[in-house]
């Protein structure tokens, strides 16, 4: 085998955002684009000679061919082993459990999510640390360091071998093992939920409708709700990963995971249906005619956890972003156990899922996920609600209604301002910010401000510290705006608006979730300007 050294110079702009790497696929595409990041991932964490990595990613365009680069590089920085999902598959949530099951050193995860693919979508690539984890900043920080100074790249000559069949082959002296992608998260999920009793609701005749968004989700919901748990065939909707995602954008939202909405809102509905995205990270869950929003889901999935096998005891502790509705803080106070807030991005929550402070986290994104891996997952969320389901007997829609009549219910949405300039998205952020002092006390479109600050985070374990997370301002009747630009899109700026506003038990939890929020969206936009500062009189996605 013969390994080469090439000369290359830095790469402007290979900072990892809320979830690593992401550019149009044509960027990835350009001469030692992708090669000069891979090193850096090598080189920021201390070389890989000897160690072994997990590499798969979410089956769009450039999937194989960046997994092919990045089997020649790793042997030729002489790693020891590389563990691959067959055909270059593996979900996020299946790559972190690998990672964690053969304590390896770490993983590559080449996906961009929900972000759409194809030759002129997106493409993305992250690193996870040996806790399955995606790396924190302190390791990101240190990749991106290399970029900015790296000279040379190391790669093998030859092409490695088709990793089309499971089985193993050398390159050099590093060994590829090529891995069912499914197999060991089954094993996984079979443990943490009682298969029994959800076989037993699919038997009794109860209907899924599970939209894998022609994702990476396909494979693995396939087999394990159609297969092993006898949902009838054709449960699962496209199902076959394809490498520009059927030309949809693998999202499950109700924009975007339209065609299952239809289904849910159609007269032969499903009793469950649920959408996830690119790489199997995030869920969306509806019942009848209902969708049932991220941040409720995690209230509720917190309350009933205790159904599942895996969380029959009592819970450590949730975490949640901050943007994420304080839907679960009422639960976790009544449950007795502590609330985290975090800044939004998965890697927020490894310290405290390693260190047994957390047992659920989640996000208003639809990402859901608990301590059995680092990453959230679409799937385990769905066996989750199954689980809960099965052993509750109610349906989706009256256990919802039940929860908001216990615990009142917090209206929530979020309105992207996507594609803006990122000059104009700075400066509308910017002269929020430059406000903030000023603000409580005020009244903003009828709503007196209570609190106004930019989000700060101190992780309680390691006591790092991130800043300018987003703004967020209470007002004094509990309702709540925060604003944040995306760090995941590839192009200008997204400008995320969050919304939330709390009715409380006995109030009216049957309005229209805009109608409800119109105050507190009337109020962000004389807080903000944004239509001053976008040119945008209404938001693009509101979901
Ligand atoms: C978005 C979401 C965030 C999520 C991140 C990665 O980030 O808001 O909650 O963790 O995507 O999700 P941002 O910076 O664009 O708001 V995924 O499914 O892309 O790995
Ligand atoms: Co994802």
């Amino acid at each position: 085998m013969v390994f080469k050294t090439v000369q290359t110079t830095p790469i402007k702009g290979q900072k990892p955002g809320t979830s690593g790497l992401r550019k149009k696929t044509a960027v990835f595409r350009e001469p030692g684009y992708l090669e000069n990041f891979v090193q850096c991932i090598f080189d920021g964490t201390g070389g890989a000679a000897g160690k072994t990595y997990v590499i798969g990613g979410d089956g769009r365009f450039f999937n194989t061919q960046a997994i092919g680069v990045i089997i020649r590089m790793a042997a030729a920085n002489g790693a020891a082993r590389l563990i691959v999902g067959q055909d270059g598959i593996l979900s996020t949530p299946a790559a972190s459990n690998l990672i964690r099951k053969n304590q390896t050193d770490g993983g590559i995860i080449l996906s961009a999510s929900h972000n759409p693919g194809g030759e002129n979508g997106d493409f993305g690539i992250k690193f996870n640390a040996p806790n399955g984890g995606p790396a924190p900043e302190k390791i990101t920080d240190a990749i991106f360091a290399k970029t900015l100074e790296i000279t040379e790249y190391k790669i093998a000559e030859q092409e490695p071998e088709d990793i089309g069949r499971a089985g193993s082959f050398t390159v050099g002296d590093c060994r590829i093992d090529v891995v069912d992608p499914v197999g060991d998260y089954e094993t996984l999920m079979q443990e943490l939920f009682d298969f029994d009793a959800i076989g037993t609701l699919f038997a009794g005749g109860f209907r899924i409708c599970f939209d894998a968004m022609h994702a990476v989700t396909g494979p693995y919901a396939t087999r394990i709700l159609e297969g092993t748990l006898g949902a009838p065939k054709g449960s699962v909707i496209n199902a076959v990963p394809s490498p520009d995602f059927g030309g949809g954008h693998p999202d499950p939202n109700p924009v975007w995971a339209s065609e299952l909405v239809a289904i849910m809102n159609g007269d032969d509905a499903p009793d469950f249906g649920a959408a996830s995205d690119g790489d199997g990270d995030r869920n969306m869950v509806m019942g009848k005619g209902t969708f049932i929003s991220p941040s409720d889901s995690l209230a509720l999935l917190t309350a009933y956890a205790h159904l599942a096998p895996a969380y029959s005891g009592k819970l450590a502790g949730v975490a949640r972003s901050m943007p994420t509705s304080q839907a679960v803080d009422l639960v976790a106070v009544r449950l007795g156990i502590p609330c985290f807030e975090t800044p939004t991005g998965w890697k927020f929550f490894g310290n405290l899922l390693d260190a047994g402070k957390a047992t659920l986290c989640g996000e208003e994104s639809a990402g859901t996920g608990s301590n059995h891996i680092r990453e959230k997952d679409g799937l385990w969320a769905v066996l989750l609600w199954l689980n809960i389901l099965a052993r509750d007997g109610r349906d989706i829609v009256q256990l919802q209604s039940d929860h908001w009549r216990s615990f009142g219910r917090n209206y929530y949405s979020r309105h992207d301002y996507e594609e803006i300039p990122t000059e104009a998205a700075e400066a509308l952020m910017a002269a929020l910010r430059g406000r903030l002092a000023d603000l409580p006390g005020t009244v903003v479109a009828g709503l007196e401000v209570s609190t106004a600050d930019d989000f700060a985070y101190r992780d309680p374990i390691d006591q790092s510290l991130t800043e300018a997370q987003g703004v967020r301002i209470g007002f004094t009747d509990g309702s709540r705006v925060v604003m944040r630009l995306s760090g995941t899109g590839t192009q200008g700026a997204t400008l995320r608006v969050y919304l939330e506003r709390f009715v409380d038990r006995s109030g009216d939890h049957t309005q229209d979730v805009q109608a409800a929020l119109a105050p507190v969206i009337a109020a962000a936009e004389t807080l903000a300007d944004i239509t001053k500062h976008t040119g945008r009189s209404s938001a693009d996605v509101i979901t």
